[in-house]
This record gives C-alpha cells, structure tokens and sequence, in this order.
C-alpha cells in the first residue's frame, strides 16, 4: 500500500497518481520511495501495457519538498538528489511507455519527472518551471540534462536561469510537451495514446525506447550502431513475423510480447 500515491489498474494502463495535495504533491524522501516502488510494480506486472503518471488537485508535482531540504546539509541533500536521479533514470529504464498527464504545476523536481517520462501531455491549466535559482539551487533530479535536450541550450539555460513559468501553451510551443488538452480531456487523451502505443508490438516500442534514450549520451556514428545491434532484437522476435504476415493478409495483427 502507498500512502502518497493511488496505484490503479485500468485496462491494462496502471495509473500512478501522486497524492499530496495539501503540500502541492511535493517530492518527499518517502514520496521518491513510493514512486520507485510503484513504477517498479507497474514494470513487473505482466497485465500492464502502459503507465501514466499524474497528480492530484492543483499541482503535477511542485518540485522537491521544500521543507524536508531546508536544514539538509549539502551531503543529506546529495543523497537526496541520488534517490532522484534513481528514480529518474528508472523510469527511462522501463520497457513500457510512460505517459505524463500533467494537470497542474509542474515546478523544479515536477517538471524533472514529467520529462524522465516518455510523452507529456499537459492540461491547458499546467505551468512549467525550474525555479530552483529562486532557492539558491540548482536542479537536481536531471533538469539541467534533460531540459536542453528537449527545447534546446538557450531555451533550456533561459527557463532554469530565469526561473520563469511558463503556461501550458508556451511549453508546447518550445517542445516541452507534445500535446495541450482541456482539463477534462486529460485523463482521456493520456488513456487514449497509452492504448494506441499498447496496441503496438510491445517488443518494438521498448527497443525504440531504449535506443532513442541510450542514444542522447552518444556520438551519431555510435548511436547509429546501437540502432543497428538493437534492430536484431524486434527483428528477431515472433510479433515481427505476426506483424509483417498480418499486413500482408490485410487484417489486424495479435501481438504476444514474443
Ligand atoms: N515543497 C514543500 N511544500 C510546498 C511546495 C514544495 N515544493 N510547493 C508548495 N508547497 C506547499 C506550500 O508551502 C503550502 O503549504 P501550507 O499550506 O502549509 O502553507 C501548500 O503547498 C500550498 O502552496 P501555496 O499556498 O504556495 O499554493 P499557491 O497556489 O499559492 O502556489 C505554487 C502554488 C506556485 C506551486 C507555489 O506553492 C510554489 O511556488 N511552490 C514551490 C515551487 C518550487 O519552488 N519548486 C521547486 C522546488 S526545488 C526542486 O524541486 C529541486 C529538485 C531537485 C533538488 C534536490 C536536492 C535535494
């Protein structure tokens, strides 16, 4: 049992749905625990296909929990920031899809964890931000590496130098989500891409996952070879020859995850 966050099976999606309104679903040491644990529930249960992450009432995430930080020496916060990183990079590391649903603040550690996520997808009434300068801090569960990745340097050292905020809008705009819904629509449009991409040969969707996230660390000539050693992977599998053999009989392919 959880008890900063609901775990919920639907249809073959788990949704993780963090649960600390009343601190704006702020990131605890117990919170980080929990979300590792419940991912690692997700990544383990055959019965699901898809993952979506979202948050309770007005906040996504609004960043590290800003109280339990305060009086961390910068040692007690390193071990923080590794329980982060972990966390993270775990949630990269899981060979389903991951579908950040974010309904409100996304702010420093929040909008670090809807971008470990493979796909965001936000409500028109969520903001996005790094503002840990305002703090005296840097970010640090990945936002100064997955942040330029994803809207480029200036963009990247313009919002976490800055701190600014940006609506929902905005952040589709510079690349930082890849879809903008009314708050109503949220649930249903995350549910709907998880269903589209759980349709897919399961095998396929992990390797590409795999391969487009190893390869960021990578020169193009290396990253080109991955691709290639990865190929044989999909390739090889029974679904590759239901999905080719199913095209060519013109109906829809059943695939096993083989
Ligand atoms: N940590 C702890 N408590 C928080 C946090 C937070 N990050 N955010 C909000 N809260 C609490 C507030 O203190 C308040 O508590 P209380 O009711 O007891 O006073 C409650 O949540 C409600 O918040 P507000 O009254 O402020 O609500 P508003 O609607 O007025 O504002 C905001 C909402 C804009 C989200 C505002 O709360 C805010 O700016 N929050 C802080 C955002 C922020 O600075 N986030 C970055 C934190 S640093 C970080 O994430 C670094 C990660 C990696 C570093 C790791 C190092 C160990």
């Amino acid at each position: 049992m959880y008890e900063n966050l609901i775990y919920e099976l639907k249809n073959g999606t788990a949704f993780i749905t963090v649960n600390r309104p009343k601190a704006m679903n702020a990131l605890n040491s117990s919170l980080l625990d929990e979300l590792y644990s419940a991912f690692s529930e997700a990544a383990g249960d055959k019965n699901v296909k898809a993952i979506i992450l979202t948050g309770e009432g007005k906040a996504f995430v609004a960043g590290a929990d800003i109280s339990e930080m305060k009086d961390l020496t910068a040692i007690e916060g390193k071990a923080m920031m590794v329980k982060g990183h972990a966390l993270m990079n775990y949630i990269e590391s899981v060979g389903k899809p991951v579908i950040a649903a974010v309904n409100g603040f996304a702010l420093g550690g929040g909008c670090e964890l809807a971008m470990a996520c493979d796909i965001r997808i936000a409500s028109e009434k969520a903001k996005f931000g790094q503002p840990e300068v305002n703090l005296g801090i840097i970010p640090g569960f990945g936002g100064t590496q997955r942040l330029p990745r994803l809207v480029g340097a200036g963009m990247g050292k313009y919002l976490i130098m800055t701190a600014e905020i940006i609506s929902a809008d905005e952040a589709y705009r510079i690349g930082l989500v890849e879809k903008v819904v009314p708050p109503e629509e949220l649930a249903g449009t995350a549910e709907k891409i998880a269903r589209t991409i759980a349709e897919k040969a399961p095998i396929a969707v992990a390797t590409a996952k795999s391969v487009i996230n190893l390869g960021f660390s990578l020169d193009m000539l290396t990253a080109s070879q991955l691709e290639l050693e990865a190929c044989t992977t999909p390739f090889s599998s029974e679904d590759k020859f239901e999905g080719m053999s199913a095209f060519l009989e013109k109906r829809p392919a059943v695939f096993r995850n083989r």
